[in-house]
């Protein structure tokens, strides 16, 4: 058996479940509690020292993986299914994490500030098990946890002027790139996981396989990106409705 350790609102999480279900193979999983449990992870992890981050996978052969991309290559090595890495797609799905990695990063940044603020973000970020009127009680852990990774990622610049330097252009050369097609190289590769992840930054897709409350869809949505992105987002809603199973 192997065990995903994720964050359930994390396009970065999302890219390492959508890979391991594409290629068939069942995991556990756990949501990761970066207040508490980063000590634990790095435990788990045999990393002792440097930064730790989910998504994390270990599996009973001994397996210990870190980073999105490694997970999806480990899905495509034991499990079955169309490749995510076919032969000549390496460039562009190395293309594709870089750039979203670096849109994602101001997106961060602007989704922690406004969790911070929103004391009804903060209870939805309470874990599911939780009853309602517990997770208003833990409304300060999830301020905790925003001002934790805050300082983590050093919180970027996020402010309008951010958004237009470094996520406007990148989306811009993505839709241009797309140009109506159907996904990012000739078929469906890790690539599109990675760019229809990303784009919950700009709103998030409708599909069971990513349920948020109103305030945190709130907090990821960019509506001036939206509107003038709106292609983009077919394409993800297309690339989910084909390529997403709803989760097991
Ligand atoms: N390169 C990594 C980046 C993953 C990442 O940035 N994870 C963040 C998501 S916010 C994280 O683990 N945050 C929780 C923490 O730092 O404790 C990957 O692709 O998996």
């Amino acid at each position: 058996m192997r065990t995903l350790y994720g964050l359930g609102y994390s396009p970065w999480s999302e890219r390492a479940r959508w890979a391991l279900e594409h290629h068939h193979l069942p995991y556990r999983y756990r949501e990761h509690l970066p207040l508490v449990a980063s000590p634990w992870l790095r435990l788990r992890g045999r990393r002792p020292l440097g930064r730790v981050s989910v998504p994390f996978l270990e599996d009973d052969a001994g397996a210990r993986v870190f980073d999105s991309v490694a997970i999806a290559r480990y899905a495509e090595r034991c499990g079955t299914g169309p490749r995510l890495f076919p032969e000549g797609s390496e460039r562009d799905v190395h293309r594709a994490v870089a750039e979203a990695d670096l849109v994602l990063a101001v997106a961060r940044a602007r989704v922690i500030a406004r969790v911070r603020n929103d004391p009804e973000a903060q209870r939805e970020a309470a874990p599911a098990f939780v009853p309602a009127q517990v997770a208003s009680a833990l409304a300060p852990v999830a301020r905790a946890t925003a001002s934790l990774l805050a300082r983590k990622y050093g919180a970027p610049a996020h402010d309008d002027a951010s958004v237009a330097e470094r996520m406007v252009p990148r989306l811009a050369a993505l839709s241009a790139a797309l140009d109506g097609r159907e996904y990012v190289t000739g078929a469906f590769t890790f690539a599109d996981v990675v760019v229809a992840s990303m784009l919950q930054c700009v709103t998030p897709v409708e599909h069971p396989s990513w349920v948020v409350g109103p305030a945190t869809r709130r907090a990821w949505t960019e509506p001036a990106l939206a509107e003038r992105f709106a292609d983009l987002l077919a394409y993800r809603d297309r690339v989910y409705a084909r390529h997403r199973a709803p989760p097991s």
